[in-house]
Parts: structure tokens; C-alpha cells; sequence
């Protein structure tokens, strides 16, 4: 452990409530303000605890941009404990030699866990059936009960095929006996489609045969709706919709006119337009499974999470380089 005296240690600061253990961590480096109330700040809240910090530690709802660089004139890196990093604005980050981070790999196979959750659950009914249980409507038993659609040995669709969508496949392809369909801006290598036994398809073919589709794409300006109303009419009316991804990559209103109309069988949400709220629409249709953005909530992948974030600011802040950084200004604030 590195022993500095106050005077010479970084002030950061820690965004959002997180485990006593990294702050522990982070307090043998460095000087820190925590949240431990985890309120949620404002921008001008955040840019006023932000004087004099070299280093923050976000959780991915908090945007970095350039109006925050310019009035944190010290802040050196934003680690986010994320995956995704839409928060931040890499151009600007750039300009003002901002190296942000985020948290690849650690959280993947517990996600795709829960990807797979999402689409067994929507396909079988498991909480709209539940929902009927709890609510003292089952008095006997009938042939299709709460017949749902068939998961094992369908086509799984997969549209953005980064670490997660990789290990869906895997998943799907040797535990469920799935066909597997993606569509990626880049083919991955024959060796990795191999192992995923997945097949590149153009997005038309890959809406059009899945029999689920799945979304693990990150969200850009691009992705902004790429699942809109045109694309959900393309989709086979016995099909799962599943988002594990962002909120806006979906058209969060024209997919709950699809469901209310029978357009689409049935969806499974972990993220939406505008979180925490959710559309309207959404919550009155029955088939559709509503999660609140936990694709990657286990004690442990959190924990590795909050540690992969610290670590990156440790990497940084004392020793110069991050451990998984999403840019590299060409001039780092020094
Ligand atoms: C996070 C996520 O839990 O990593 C991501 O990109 O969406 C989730 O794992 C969420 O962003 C809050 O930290």
C-alpha cells in the first residue's frame, strides 16, 4: 500500500453510494467524498463537488461533457462503473485530455445470464402467469393455461455481438440448442463464430427469421431507434423482443402499440426511454416482463464492477496508465 500524506494525495469523488469495501480501497490513495446519502445530483450539483477532484467514479447516469470539463478545470478521469459509456462525450473528453473508463468483461456472463431470464420469462409468462396466481385467478387447471412460445431449438436473433451477445450465444446455441443469428457492423472472426455457432445475417434477414430477437447493441445517436415501428412490423408475430442494452435503441411507444395489438408476442425489458420512468403503454400490456436496469445486479458482479472503477482510478491517478480505458486523449490533463 502507498503511504502519501494528505497534501499529496488526489481528491476524487465517488459519485453514487458503493460498497464500504472499494471506498475502504480507495481511501488508502486517496483523498474522497462519498455519497453515502446517494443522492441523485444535478449537473451544476455534480460540477460543484467536482472543484479541485482529479478523478470521479460514476455510475453510468451522469453525463460528462464539455460544459462539466470546462468548469472542472482538475478532473484528469471519469471511471465509470458501467459497461456501456453513452454518458460520455468522447469528443470532448478528448479536447479537454479526459480519459474516461468503463468496466468490460467483469459483468458479461452474469448479464447474459440475465438476458436469457428476460427471454424465458417473456416466453413462458412466467410473471404475467404469476401475476394471475397471486391474484387468486387459478381455479383449475385448462390445455393452454398460459401456453406460451417455444425457446429450445428456435432461432435466436442477436443484434450487436460485443462480449455479451457472444456469451448469449454460447448459451443459447449449446444450452438451449438455439440457431443462432447476429448482426454486427463488423463479422466477428470464423474462429469466435464458431465457438458462439453463430451466423452473420443482414438486419432485414436477421428481423425477419428470428424467432426472438435479442438487443445487446450499445446505445450511439445511430442506435437511436433502430428498433422503431418499421423494424417491428419486419418481426414474426410469435416473437420475443428482448433489451438488454440502452433505453432509445428501442422505440419504447411503438413497441407497446405492437404488444397491445398482438403485433409481437410478448417483450422483455431491463431498460428504457427516460429510466426510471416507463412508457404507460408499456406497463398496461400483460406480456411483457418489466425489469429495473439489473441485467448486471449480483453481489459479486457489482462488487467486481466497484473494484474494476477504482482500479482504473488507482491505475490513473497513481501510476499513469487505466486499466480499461474507452479513449485516449492525444493530450492528457496533467
Ligand atoms: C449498470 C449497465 O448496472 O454496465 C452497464 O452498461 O447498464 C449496468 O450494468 C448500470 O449502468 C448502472 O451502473
Amino acid at each position: 500500500m502507498e503511504h502519501r500524506s494528505a497534501a499529496q494525495r488526489p481528491a476524487i469523488l465517488v459519485a453514487r453510494r458503493i460498497f464500504p469495501s472499494t471506498l475502504q480501497r480507495l481511501r488508502q490513495h486517496f483523498e474522497v467524498e462519498a455519497n453515502d446519502a446517494d443522492e441523485e445530483w444535478s449537473p451544476p450539483q455534480l460540477i460543484e463537488r467536482l472543484q479541485g477532484k482529479a478523478g470521479v467514479l460514476l455510475t453510468g447516469t451522469q453525463r460528462v461533457d464539455a460544459a462539466l470539463l470546462a468548469a472542472c478545470p482538475q478532473l484528469r478521469i471519469a471511471a465509470n462503473m458501467t459497461v456501456g459509456y453513452n454518458n460520455f462525450d468522447l469528443a470532448a473528453m478528448d479536447a479537454a485530455g479526459v480519459v474516461g473508463t468503463n468496466t468490460p468483461d467483469v459483468l458479461t456472463e452474469t448479464t447474459a445470464d440475465f438476458g436469457m431470464a428476460l427471454l424465458l420469462a417473456a416466453a413462458r409468462r412466467v410473471t404475467e402467469s404469476e401475476r394471475f396466481l397471486r391474484a387468486g385467478q387459478w381455479t383449475r387447471w385448462t390445455v393452454d393455461l398460459f401456453a406460451g412460445a417455444e425457446v429450445h431449438a428456435t432461432t435466436l436473433g442477436i443484434l450487436g455481438m460485443g462480449r455479451i451477445g457472444q456469451a448469449i450465444a454460447r448459451r443459447a446455441a449449446h444450452g438451449f440448442g438455439m440457431r443462432v443469428l447476429y448482426h454486427n457492423r463488423r463479422r466477428l472472426d470464423p474462429a469466435i463464430e464458431a465457438d458462439c455457432r453463430a451466423t452473420w445475417v443482414d438486419k432485414g434477414t436477421l428481423l425477419r427469421e428470428a424467432d426472438h430477437l435479442m438487443l445487446v447493441l450499445p446505445y450511439t445517436p445511430a442506435n437511436h431507434h433502430i428498433i422503431g415501428a418499421a423494424e417491428l412490423a419486419q418481426m414474426k408475430p410469435s416473437a420475443v423482443l428482448v433489451n438488454l442494452a440502452r433505453g432509445g435503441i428501442v422505440d419504447d411507444a411503438a413497441l407497446a402499440q405492437a404488444l397491445r395489438e398482438g403485433r409481437l408476442a410478448a417483450a422483455g425489458l431491463d431498460v428504457f426511454e427516460g429510466e426510471p420512468n416507463v412508457h404507460p403503454g408499456l406497463l398496461e400490456v400483460p406480456n411483457v416482463v418489466l425489469t429495473p436496469h439489473i441485467a448486471s445486479a449480483t453481489l459479486r458482479t457489482r462488487q467486481a464492477m466497484a473494484d474494476l472503477a477504482a482500479d482504473n482510478l488507482i491505475g490513473y491517478l497513481l501510476h499513469g496508465r487505466a486499466l480499461t480505458p474507452v479513449n485516449h486523449p492525444p493530450q492528457p490533463r496533467a
